[in-house]
């Protein structure tokens, strides 16, 4: 018996991080050295097996013409209609055995073909690099049958000399994908496995003399207000920078006066490297990043990390992101009051980079690396914690410092994360720090701080938050000196996340809390022709995590998500609040380095909701941190009964770069008249009619006492609802042994609540049901009251709840439901907030009148789930009827059940019926964030205890 080894597939379960590559250097975009760029289609070839095929399609003459097309960049999985393999997802589980550095023998690999010429100027001189800004995960590359090499470390680039193998035409360039390789290990992110070339290739010519690696370092002294300029080169030259009058030799500093970049105020300087040979165009910022006092100071100043996670992802083209899409990315985050990113959980494209420092983003630069799938064995084997793989993790460390060390926006970097801890982790620190003591070093996993600037977690409660803010949370003697980023917090997984407010409060309040990010920007939702956008389990995936890939602030398709929209109010960076004696408004810098003076302040009455006209409100220029209170400009008028209240809204004064003049950047609100409490709307007699009791423009069903019609309209209900269909952060994550709100609903029936009627009463005044309302097998109850009343037109309905049995859980929601015919409930107009809103995501609930139609009252979340109420509804009108509430309620309505939404795993599953369900809530429970961090705060407990709450109902025809 013999064995066979297959020598081309060594390399593949090769902890080493490859051969044949040039050392990485600074990545740019453009020079003046010709280039070329290979994406396009190529052609392409799947296997099923790493060694399926020998490598003669990298000859020379190799007839490709029978294979299939894929576009470069790109997923083999996400063409093809399915006929090359699909997407899979986990979290942090592998999804192949645990047998480092050894990975499955049905290892997709995808030989990639494409037969190039060089341009007619193409120069003649001079050699030529080949450049991967990104493959996924293991390549061997063969240029003109020439073997180049083969490398891992996917999102990152990877260059090779080619100078002498290049020919006018015909060039041959034979590149081999695997799927599965060692470097999977130490990419473990929570996300797809999406195989392929899916970032640029480009031949790039390198004229004699080309500019090699350089790195800028532009300080800046903010004491002074001067900068200093140095371009460290390989290759001799000179720097200029014209708006600056700077001509110097490379290596050579200058000191000028300056305008710094910061995140707010991103001033690039344009400048330019020149050797012999090339013409490198730069954009220099200068700014000084450091840890003093225990802080993470920019400029001399503590900054605040207004943060999202970013991971990169587009529904169609998965990791293959244009130009447009990051663009699209940093401009809706600028919009949104975001001031950083950190790039979970890997460089990005370079090019985004490049936008951070145009726009203003500050930035965690987080290394490819994660190895959290080793958590299920104790972390035994985590190849972070073994020698043999450091050179892998020093390889990863550098290529991405290298390439993206000339960004003013990085102000750290992140050796990886979910990484465990381990020698490996401290190696590629201490390379870090020694290559670039110019920046900061993070790391979350570690929290003993033992190679980080800065103690890091992710989803700590609030109440961890506060202690460590105070200081009172111990830690290691180092770890105590550091300053505290939540490097994930807001797990903004489906409706949600919660309670990001209640964090922002305890940010502010201490000087060590510099803020934190949000858990993340983008649902990695695929588009998918039956089930409009795919999650974890929808491509067959043996081993998935179903809809944990969509927890984004954005959906798949890029429209900002309610979690956005709140995250904008409660990070905004001007503070607009009422005095107490209501003639004021206080305005608070809540900028790090910006000034008011690029803001415009317009102030305007509303009357039930009705703004009455704008005025401008003159807010002093004030600085970082000041505060200055301003006159209202005009008396309020008179409401004549109705509620008045203030807007105050900070606007862009001029066009940005990033959004027009107008532009909403803050805003503030305060009722300063309350409106009139409720008519009483009694005096009507019930009358009973045979088999139904009339009562003012009611009819009511008399064996029921189920309302049955209002003025001409048909209603279904209304009656009592405690029930929503479990949002993900009800759900709560599958490890987490704390409360889990929605597990603990289901158990108790709260989806299948009993109304025993109990009895209809027709008084003098008053028509009353009474009811027991409860679930199946339990001896808990609310027993609940209907009284109603009428003037002759108005009904009014007081329903009164007491709860019965030992109520261990809070209510998902408490309040009535009822049904509305959808042919003649198409739209809907209300007094309340505009955007959905819950107890502790309601921030951003601006009070005025609006109106939607049912379809623009849902929100789309990918896995279908309770959505789409409105706060602090004073009334409301749709489908021919008025109904206001006493205190404000929440309302919703949708062309389906809370069941049906409950049951539906895609939205693609619900199909609007013939009724409208409109519900009329006295109280919701909070949403929280327990999808991955904590769950709602107490205070935003929706308690089962003794309840009223009314409505009044007319007719609106
Ligand atoms: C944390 C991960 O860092 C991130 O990649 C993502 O998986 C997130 O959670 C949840 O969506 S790890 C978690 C176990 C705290």
């Amino acid at each position: 018996m013999s064995f066979r080894t297959t020598p081309t597939v060594t390399y593949v379960e090769d902890v080493s991080p490859g051969s044949g590559a040039l050392p990485p250097r600074a990545w740019y975009a453009t020079s003046d050295a010709e280039s070329l760029s290979l994406n396009g289609s190529w052609r392409f070839r799947l296997s099923a097996t790493a060694d399926a095929e020998d490598d003669s399609f990298a000859a020379q003459g190799y007839d490709a013409g029978d294979w299939a097309e894929v576009t470069v960049p790109g997923h083999w999985v996400l063409q093809g209609d399915g006929a090359f393999g699909s997407p899979i997802y986990t979290n942090h589980l592998y999804p192949f055995p645990v047998d480092p550095p050894h990975v499955p023998t049905e290892n997709p690999t995808g030989d990639h073909l494409r037969v190039f010429d060089l341009p007619d100027t193409w120069p003649a001189d001079g050699t030529a690099v080949l450049r991967f800004d990104g493959v996924e995960s293991c390549a061997r590359v063969w240029l003109n049958g020439t073997e180049l090499g083969e490398f891992k470390g996917s999102r990152l680039p990877h260059e090779f000399a080619v100078g002498e193998l290049l020919k006018p035409a015909g060039n041959v360039l034979a590149v081999r994908v695997h799927q599965w390789s060692a470097g999977s290990y130490l990419e473990d992110q929570d996300q797809w496995w999406l195989p392929g070339i899916f970032r640029d290739v480009t031949l790039l010519h390198r004229p004699t003399d080309a500019a090699g690696d350089f790195f800028v370092h532009a300080s800046y002294d903010h004491t002074t207000g001067e900068g200093t300029l140095r371009v460290d080169s390989d290759v001799d030259g000179r720097v200029s920078v014209p708006g600056l009058d700077i001509d110097v030799a490379t290596g050579e500093s200058v000191t000028v006066a300056v305008e710094p970049w910061s995140a707010e105020t991103p001033k690039l300087y344009d400048g330019e490297l020149v050797t012999s040979g090339e013409r490198v165009p730069l954009r220099i910022g200068f700014r000084t990043v450091v840890l003093e006092d225990g802080l993470i100071k920019v400029n001399g100043r503590a900054i605040l990390f207004k943060g999202v996670n970013r991971h990169e992802w587009h529904p169609e083209r998965g990791r293959a992101l244009d130009l447009t899409t990051m663009r699209e990315d940093v401009l809706l985050m600028k919009r949104h009051n975001l001031n950083a990113v950190r790039t979970s959980h890997y460089p990005p494209h370079p090019a985004f980079l490049d936008l951070c420092d145009e726009y203003g983003l500050w930035v965690i630069d987080e290394c490819d690396l994660e190895t959290h799938g080793f958590t299920e064995q104790a972390w035994r084997d985590n190849p972070v914690d073994d020698d043999r793989w450091t050179p892998a993790l020093l390889d990863r460390a550098a290529r991405m410092v290298e390439r993206d060390k000339n960004h003013p926006s990085i102000v750290f970097w992140s050796l990886g994360n979910e990484a465990g801890t381990g020698r490996g982790l401290t190696a590629m620190a201490e390379w870090i720090h020694g290559r670039d003591p110019e920046r900061l070093v993070h790391y979350e996993g570690d929290w003993d701080c033992r190679d980080t600037d800065v103690y890091s977690r992710m989803y700590a409660s609030h109440a961890e938050v506060e202690r460590i803010g105070q200081g009172l949370d111990g830690g290691t003697h180092k770890r105590r000196g550091l300053p505290f980023i939540q490097c994930e917090y807001g797990h903004a997984m489906g409706n949600g996340p919660g309670g990001i407010a209640d964090y922002q409060w305890i940010f502010e309040a201490h000087d060590r809390i510099q803020g934190g990010f949000i858990w993340e920007w983008i649902d990695h939702g695929v588009k998918h022709p039956e089930l409009g956008y795919a999650y974890g389990g929808d491509f067959g995936e043996e081993l998935h995590d179903g809809n944990f890939v969509c927890d984004g602030l954005i959906f798949p398709d890029r429209t900002p998500s309610p979690g956005l929209v709140e995250y904008k109010k409660v990070i905004e960076p001007v503070r607009i609040e009422g005095d107490a004696a209501g003639g004021a408004v206080r305005v608070t810098n809540a900028y790090d380095f910006a000034d008011l003076s690029h803001l415009e302040f317009e102030f305007s009455y509303q009357v039930d909701g009705f703004p009455t006209g704008a005025h401008k409100l003159a807010v002093p220029p004030l600085a970082p941190g000041e505060s200055a209170e301003v006159k209202l400009p005009a008396a309020a008028p008179d409401g004549k009964g109705e509620e008045v209240g203030w807007t105050v809204r900070a606007l862009l004064a001029e066009d940005t770069p990033w959004a027009g003049r107008g532009h909403e950047v803050a805003w503030g609100q305060r009722t300063v008249v309350p409106r009139e409490p409720l008519p009483a709307a009694k005096g009507a007699r019930p009358a009973v009619d045979g088999d139904r009791i009339s009562l003012g423009p009611a009819a009511f069903d008399a064996r029921t006492g189920a309302l049955l019609s209002l003025g001409g309209v048909d209603v279904n209900g209304p009656r009592l609802d405690v029930w929503r269909a479990p949002t993900d952060n009800d759900e709560g994550a599958s490890w987490q042994d704390d409360t889990r709100w929605g597990v603990l609903w289901r158990q108790l029936g709260l989806h299948r609540m009993r109304h025993r009627l109990e009895g209809v009463e027709s008084g003098d005044d008053a028509l009353t049901v009474r009811t027991r309302v409860a679930p199946a097998a339990r001896d808990v109850g609310l027993r609940t009251e209907y009284r109603w009343t009428s003037d002759g037109t108005l009904l009014r309905l007081t329903v009164s709840v007491t709860p019965e049995g030992d109520w261990k859980v809070p209510l998902p929601r408490l309040g009535l439901r009822l049904g509305l015919p959808a042919a003649t409930t198409g739209s809907a107009a209300w007094f309340g907030s505009g955007g959905e809103a819950y107890p502790d995501t309601r921030a951003a609930a601006k009070l005025l009148l609006w109106d939607a139609s049912i379809e623009e009252l849902q929100t789309p979340y990918v896995r279908p789930q309770e959505n789409g109420a409105r706060s602090d509804v004073r009334w409301v009108e749709l489908g021919g009827l008025r109904i206001e509430g006493e205190p404000e309620f929440w309302f919703s309505a949708r062309p389906w059940t809370s069941e049906q939404l409950d049951a539906a795993r895609h939205l693609t599953d619900l199909v609007p019926g013939d009724t409208v369900w409109v519900n009329l809530d006295h109280g919701q429970q909070g949403i929280g964030s327990q999808s991955c961090g904590p769950g709602p705060l107490p205070q935003y407990f929706l308690k089962a205890e003794p309840t009223e709450f009314s409505f009044v109902f007319s007719a609106t025809e």
